[in-house]
């Protein structure tokens, strides 16, 4: 019997028009779903043009060699960050699909997550060959600062804001700040000709998040992103070293 994972048996799975994977979906014809235990769903939320694709991007090419990776990503009408994402081929073009909301996104990632939830098993299940997906990277839509995942669509999440988007977000709070499992702070090239003040900026990250990390970035090249890259692989070991030796 494969692993099942009944934290997602409560979850709507229907399947409505317009709001599924893209049609540059691979094939799946013949997939049967189930989740890989080993999976780590990590989940990159926060604003508009913070820098998430961006930071998706860097992910894969900095820890594709090392572990199997496939992607999500959001957008409400089209399936832009996707193209962008295959285009610059971060990853096989079979290992990224867009879901198109149609709807704001922090509905798709929190409240009804079916559409995505269908979107990740689906590509799990297409490459579980081998020793299967080590990592997939959901990226949502660009949201306001309540906006973070459900526990039922990921595992971990990471909240981007960045520092042109005003460097008193970080005291305003909210749940992505406050509660994300790694709040980044990007576009630190960029404080000194918006005026912001990144030192505060941290400082009142890590006021609202007591122990919570908080990475400071510039992901102009990709090499910014690896203290992200390093986190992200803490997290697949922490989850492997987790699971029964059979697991
Ligand atoms: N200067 C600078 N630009 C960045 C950085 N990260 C992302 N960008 C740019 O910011 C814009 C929005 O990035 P994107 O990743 O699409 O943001 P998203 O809407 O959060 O997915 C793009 O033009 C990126 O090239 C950074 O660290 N520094
Ligand atoms: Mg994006």
């Amino acid at each position: 019997m494969p692993p099942h994972d009944t934290a997602h048996d409560g979850a709507d799975r229907h399947h409505r028009h317009g709001h599924g994977p893209d049609a540059h979906a691979p094939s799946l014809a013949g997939a049967t779903l189930h989740r890989p235990r080993r999976t780590l769903r990590v989940g990159v939320g926060g604003p508009v043009g913070s820098g998430k694709t961006t930071l998706v991007g860097s992910l894969c090419a900095l820890l594709r060699d090392r572990l199997s990776m496939v992607v999500v990503t959001n957008d409400i009408f089209t399936s832009e960050d996707a193209d962008a994402l295959r285009a610059a081929a971060v990853l096989a073009s079979d290992r990224i699909v867009a879901v198109e909301t149609g709807c704001c996104p922090h509905t798709a990632i929190r409240d009804d997550i079916a559409a995505n939830l269908d979107a990740v098993e689906r590509l799990e299940a297409l490459h579980r060959d081998g020793r299967g997906v080590d990592v997939t990277l959901v990226e949502s839509g660009g949201d306001n600062l309540t906006a973070i995942f459900s526990r039922g669509l990921v595992d971990v999440q990471i909240f981007v804001l960045d520092t042109a988007g005003g460097d008193d977000v970080p005291r305003k709070g909210g749940p992505g700040v406050a509660m994300a499992d790694l709040l980044v702070v990007n576009k630190v090239d960029l404080a000194p000709h918006v005026g912001a003040d990144v030192d505060r900026m941290l400082s009142d990250a890590r006021s609202r998040r007591g122990d919570g990390p908080v990475l400071a970035t510039s992901l102009v090249d990709r090499s910014g992103a690896q203290a992200v890259a390093d986190w992200v692989t803490e997290q697949v070991a922490a989850r492997v070293g987790s699971l029964p030796v059979d697991g």
